[in-house]
Order: structure tokens, then sequence, then C-alpha cells
């Protein structure tokens, strides 16, 4: 028949995408407590010293790490996550450049030592930018880049000297180079007229404050020898059946013998299966819905990974339950669809960014972001300009806030930049970002680059080679990078599947001539359109507004003159959204810190929230704007409309 076809067809492209998302060797799962694994969450203060001998190599030189960080020189406290930037009133510590050490005590469960069967891993959720760890003095792990975690197992180390607290050191710095994501460089000032000795700057290419130090959790947990060590998931529908192909990485032993349960929120069992890959059907399945969407959002079933092993020795089992959501996606000419219904993107671009804390996570910060987000009827946003945290990724999943997830491929400008060495970190950051993020059904897109000079010749093959590369991980969701208004710049055009631009008229372009936007903008679509014949997404705009700053008629740096940015720009999209526009993301959702320089005070203004979540004048526009598009493209059934306030 041919619902049968239809179904078969189904199952063969879950495969045959599955595979491809399975090119990676390791998990990267989030850390999650079961009855099997314990967690030791290593929040809170830990010892710190910056290294600022002229060479900033006296912590290697001296092998700070062979003892405690007290013992080789003055320690201030340091709280973990955090950016230490803004921590102290030491300005040569928020502008420092170069190796931090950080150092922590840990005392943990007598049986995570004396039993052998269980692995003990150490995972940073993230450190800028490049980080190395010592456990009780030796090495345990390096890693390069921000925003992404990492890990080691350090069981067998602990047990060499069982009596003792565990003394994990991790050195982190800042440095950017040419072939850092994002790249940067330093720059030494050698004019002993005007510079001291042995002085020198970072020069960055983008427009964010590089904020420094462990910006995410540190923690301890525990799985048995025999391990779940990845899942992947892989989710479509047809009629009222869903269908998660699944497959089960096993570590640790050759056999084992799994039991996978997928149960509804009720906790209800669903469907389940005996084999570490397969499909599970899912009969009258509740889809994963966007925010605003429909009137039950972000569901989400959870699959329970139940594996039992044993050798010679002993009975292993673990334990892990993933959160799934089933959804699909797909991109055509005009559209981007989700579950098969046009979406259409309104919603913001973030920073990881707040007073004090700078780039570390924030609980607080986070419900609160969430909670404007909902206020301002905003369904997704963009992770500019690199991976948000886990934790709010599984916000997203919850609350049903779609994701354009963006790698640090932000300040690409130089031409040595687009070098052999450089594409093949970007290609190892893809495959980390994948890795990490590819069981998260908010997140709908990858987005590979924001504003590289794609108008250099090395940049046709660069992001070819990238945006191919990250397809063929991710066969199930489409690919973008991010230009500006540049149309020379659209060397990786032809290989994304939505392209999205960034303009800024009336601001860096013909600055305080609102007049013009109307048939810039026009333009703007007609061409990128009428070349590529591929739907858009505004992908930033906006201007910056001092809070509390007004004149009429509006002058730059007003709120006045944010709000008619806005206008001006929602007049454009309601005409072409009609067509081929599937989005717009408003460039900012909060003020947040930048480098000083003389075209930012005190930081970045395009927030149409103050860097303390206060709604500028330009919040409240949108916030009519965005529950009026929820109204109309948002398929709410008439009963749940909303109103334009909660
Ligand atoms: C951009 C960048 C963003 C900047 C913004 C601005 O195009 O992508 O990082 O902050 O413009 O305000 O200049």
């Amino acid at each position: 028949s041919l619902r049968g076809e239809a179904l078969m067809l189904r199952l063969l492209w879950l495969f045959a995408v599955l595979d491809a998302v399975l090119l990676l060797d390791t998990g990267m799962l989030f850390p999650r407590e079961s009855s099997s694994r314990e967690l030791k969450e290593l929040s809170g203060l830990w010892v710190f010293r910056a290294d600022k001998s002229p060479n900033r190599n006296q912590g290697f030189e001296r092998a700070w790490y062979k003892s405690r960080l007290a013992e080789t020189g003055p320690v201030i406290d340091m709280p973990v996550p955090a950016s230490y930037n803004d921590i102290t009133q030491d300005s040569t510590l928020r502008d420092f450049i170069g190796w931090v050490w950080y150092e922590r005590e840990v005392v943990v469960p007598a049986r995570w030592i004396t039993d052998e069967g269980t692995r003990v891993v150490l995972r940073v959720g993230s450190a800028h930018y490049n980080s190395v760890v010592w456990v009780n003095g030796e090495k345990v792990t390096e890693h390069a880049g921000g925003h992404l975690p990492f890990e080691a197992e350090i069981g067998s180390l602990m047990r060499k000297d069982p009596t003792r607290p565990c003394r994990i050191t991790i050195a982190v710095n800042n440095t950017l180079t040419l072939e850092t994501l994002p790249p940067g460089t330093i720059q030494h000032m050698n004019d002993p007229i005007k510079y001291p000795d042995g002085y020198f700057v970072q020069n960055i290419y983008f427009d964010f404050f590089n904020y420094a130090g462990i910006h995410r959790p540190v923690l301890l947990y525990t799985t048995p020898k025999v391990y779940v060590d990845d899942i992947t998931v892989v989710t479509d529908f047809l009629d009222n059946t869903g269908f998660v192909r699944y497959q089960v990485s096993v570590k640790g032993a050759a056999t084992a013998t799994l039991k996978v349960t997928l149960m509804d929120k009720d906790g209800h069992c669903v469907a389940s299966s005996n084999e570490a890959s397969g499909v599970l059907k899912v009969v009258d399945v509740k889809l994963w819905w966007p925010y605003l969407m429909h009137e039950n959002p972000g569901y989400l079933y959870s699959m329970e990974v139940h594996l039992m092993a044993a050798d010679e020795r002993s009975t292993y089992e673990d334990v892990y339950a993933l959160p799934v959501g089933i959804r699909t996606v797909k991109v055509t000419n005009t559209q981007f669809l989700i579950n098969n219904k046009p979406f259409y993107f309104h919603g913001v671009n973030k920073h990881e960014d707040s007073d004090i804390r700078g780039k570390g996570l924030d609980w607080p910060l986070i419900v609160k972001d969430f909670n404007l987000m909902k206020w301002l009827g905003a369904n997704s946003f963009r992770t500019s300009h690199y991976p948000y945290a886990e934790e709010i990724l599984q916000m997203c999943d919850r609350h049903g806030i779609v994701v354009i997830d963006e790698c640090p491929g932000v300040g690409i400008k130089d031409i040595r930049s687009f070098g052999n060495a450089s594409l093949a970190h970007h290609l190892d950051v893809m495959d980390e970002l994948v890795r990490r993020d590819k069981n998260h059904p908010s997140v709908v897109m990858w987005s590979v680059a924001n504003e590289p000079a794609a108008e250099m010749q090395p940049a046709a093959l660069y992001f070819k080679t990238l945006i191919t590369h990250t397809k063929a991980l991710d066969p199930t969701r489409p690919v973008t990078f991010i230009t500006d208004s540049n149309y020379a710049r659209d060397k990786g055009a032809p290989y994304v599947d939505v392209i999205c631009v960034n303009s800024y008229f009336s601001w860096y372009h013909d600055p305080g001539h609102l007049e013009v936007i109307p048939i810039q903008l026009n333009a703007q679509f007609e061409n990128w359109y009428g070349k590529y014949q591929k739907p858009i997404i505004q992908s930033e705009y906006g201007a910056d507004a001092v809070p509390g700053l007004h004149s009429d008629p509006p002058m730059m740096f007003t709120e006045e003159y944010q709000n008619a940015v806005l206008r001006s720009y929602h007049d454009i999209f309601d005409q072409k959204r009609k067509q081929y526009v599937i989005g717009e993301l408003i460039w900012n959702f909060a003020d947040f810190m930048t480098a000083q320089g003389i075209t930012r005070v005190v930081g970045n203004k395009k927030g149409i929230f103050t860097r303390q979540r206060q709604p500028k004048a330009g919040a409240f526009i949108l916030k009519e704007r965005y529950w009026r598009l929820a109204n109309e493209t948002g398929r709410l059934p008439p009963w749940t409309k909303y109103p334009c306030s909660l």
C-alpha cells in the first residue's frame, strides 16, 4: 500500500542518516545522575593566580601544578563558574592576557576509590580558551577552545594515593591566534617612546568582551567500568506514529545486554527494545512543537538505556536517561518546516553575558532570560557567536524555544585564518559541537560562522569543505552561515540551506538616515533571493540605544531611534515573509560588554533589554509584534490564542 511504502522510505532514510551522525567515535553525554551514576559538582570557590611573569610562562617553568598553588605564590578566591575578569578591582586582571591558574581540592566518597569497577570522570563544561588539567600534579588532559566541554578519566590516578584529597589544577589561557576560533592576534608594541618595555595587546575581530576563565560547571561523575558512552537519536513521524531511530554505543566491554525503554511524560512505557540500535515506534505520538506553535510545546519523552555486562571479576549495570523530542525539520526554497508546518523565526540573538560573572553560567540569569523571551513572544534564538551552555539548550528543549546553534567561527577576517590549520580546527570544533548537541530537539540548524571575510578567494574552498563536512556529520539538520550585507561575501552561500543576513542600514551605513531602510532592505532581500533562491533569515538588525536617552525627531543612540529602525525593518519583513523571508532575529536581546573603543559606551547598547534585563522602549514594540506574528503564523487553536500580555 502507499502508506506502507511511505513508511519503508521513512525507515530507510532514518537508517541512512543515523549512520552519518555516528561518524564520531566517542560520546559527550551530558552528565546525569542515575541509579548507577553519581555526580559531584565542584562549583564554588577555587584558589586562583594569574601568571603575570613577563613571558606568562612561570607557572609551567616552575611547575605550579606539582604542589598547592598557595605554596608557589599569592592566591585569591575565584568563583567557578564565572569569568575572572570582573571579579576583582584590578584592571590588570580584567584585561589580562595569558595563563591563569585555578585549583581545588576535593574529597570523594571512599567507594569511588575502593571499587575498581567504577570510572571517575572529571568534566569541565567549558573554559576559555586553552586549558591544561592536572590531578595531583599529573597532567590528565588539555583542550583547545572555549564554549565546549572536555573530560578525562581520573579514577586510576586517584587510586594511586587513596589517602590524600584529590587536587585539581586547571591552567587556562585566553590568548587567541589566527588559528583559534574566534581568531585574534597578539601585537607587541616595541616603540620605547610610546610603550613600556615588553608591552603587548591582543587584537580581536569580534564585538564582545573576550571573557575568560572557567565558564561552566566543573564536576566529577562516576560510571561503571562498562558504560553507555553515547546515544544518538534521529526522529521522524508519519500520521500519528512517531519513529525514534537510535544507536547506543557501549564502552568497556565487547558485549553487553541492553534494554531501551521510551517513556512518556507520565512515566508510561510507550516503546522498548533489547537491541543496541533500532527504531522505536510510538503510536499516538506527541510531537515536539515550538513555543507558540502548539498548545503543548516542548513535549519530551525519556529514553532510558539500561546496560548489563559481566567480566571475570564482576557484573556491571549502567543506566542513562536521555530526553527525546520527536520532530522533523525540512527546508524548501521558500520555507522552513517543523513537523511539516511552516515555521517563522520571531526571535532574538543573545550573548552569554552579564554583570560581574561575565560569561559564567548563572541559573537566575538563565531563568530570567527565558521568562523575558516568553514575555516577548520570542519562539527562537541564535547562539551568537558560540555554543551556549548545555543547561540552556535543555531549557530550550523543555520550553520549545527553537535554536540556531552557532560555532565560535566569528571574526574570521584575516586571509591567514583560511589556512589549513584553521580549517582543521574549525572541522574539529564542528565535530565537538555536533557530538554535544545532536540530540536536542530544539536545535534545528547549525551555523558554521558569522560574517567571515567570505569575499576572499580561499573562502570558497574553506566553506565548501566546512559545510559539506557538517552536512555529512548530521544530514538531519540544515546548515547556514551568517553573512553581512556585502553581496561580495557570498562564497559560502552556494552550500548552505538557508541564507542568514545581518544588516545595519541607517547605522553603520548612512548613519542617521532612517529613510534609506526600506529601499536598502528591499534590495538586500531581492538580491540574495534572486541569486540563490534559498529562504532568508534576517539574522541581525538593530541600533544602539542608551537607555533613558530620548529625542524626537529621533536621533541615533536614543530609544526613539531604536524604535524607528525596528518599525522600518518590520514593514519590509511583513512584505517579504509572505514570500521567502522565514525569520527575523533582533540584535540584541540585551546590552552586552565589548572591548573598549570609540564606538562603544561601556559595551554594545543594541539590546532591547539593558544588561540588567530591564526593557527599553523597543522591547514593547517587539513584544506587540511577536505576539501578533504568533497569533497569525503559530497555528494555535483559537481557544489558546494569547492576548498581548501574559
Ligand atoms: C554584527 C556582529 C555582532 C555585532 C553587531 C554590532 O554584525 O555580528 O557581533 O555586535 O554587528 O552591533 O555591531
